[in-house]
């Protein structure tokens, strides 16, 4: 078990393609503890592996509100087989792109197609946060990030801010170097 160093744009990495999961062995199992790990510590309510620099497509989400008891989810090899006309808008943030919050239209309803963490298949219908979230991480094992659904402007700007950052400090995680900071 351990934390991952999160990426943060802008790392090429986030930009792959990430591959299916053909066997549900111990690695598999490792990689999933490892994110969920990650995702708790930061804190976030998603973690797709490429965050954490792995172009596997495993996704780990824990909605539960804050005190509620853990209700950790795995999807792997998630893809979308069904998208809603309507849609609906959510303020979305990342991890790999820290302190940054902007208004996301999708699709309000999805249906994925994904493995569960026994390798057996299942589907979903989801709505409201779960489709939210769901669309976020699927996009992030296809390479895309949410700011890549907001204007180009707006897009253009923050990818400028956090590339001026890594040039200056090289590419600390901000979020955790705060954290370290008020220790
Ligand atoms: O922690 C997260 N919160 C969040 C809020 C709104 C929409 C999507 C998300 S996912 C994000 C964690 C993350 O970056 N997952 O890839
Ligand atoms: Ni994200």
């Amino acid at each position: 078990m351990a934390i991952r160093d999160i990426l943060s744009i802008p790392d090429k990495k986030l930009r792959l393609v990430s591959e299916p999961i053909k066997a549900f062995d111990g690695d598999l199992k490792a990689l999933i503890e490892d994110m969920f790990e990650t995702m708790y510590e930061a804190p976030g309510i998603g973690l797709a592996a490429i965050q954490i620099g792995v172009p596997l497509r495993v996704i780990t989400m824990d909605l539960a509100k804050k005190d509620d008891p853990k209700e950790p989810q795995v999807f792997i090899n998630a893809e979308v087989v069904w998208s809603s006309e309507d849609k609906s808008t959510y303020e979305e943030g990342c991890l790999s792109i820290p302190e940054y919050y902007e208004e996301v239209e999708r699709p309000a309803a999805v249906t994925v197609r994904y493995l569960d963490r026994d390798g057996k298949p299942r589907e979903v219908e989801a709505t409201g946060l779960l489709a939210t979230c769901l669309q976020h991480e699927i996009d992030h094992t296809n390479g895309v990030l949410f700011i890549d659904h907001i204007s180009k402007l707006k897009r253009d700007r923050v990818m400028k801010k956090f590339t001026k950052a890594a040039k200056r400090d090289g590419h600390p995680h901000p979020a955790r170097e705060k954290k370290a900071n008020v220790v």
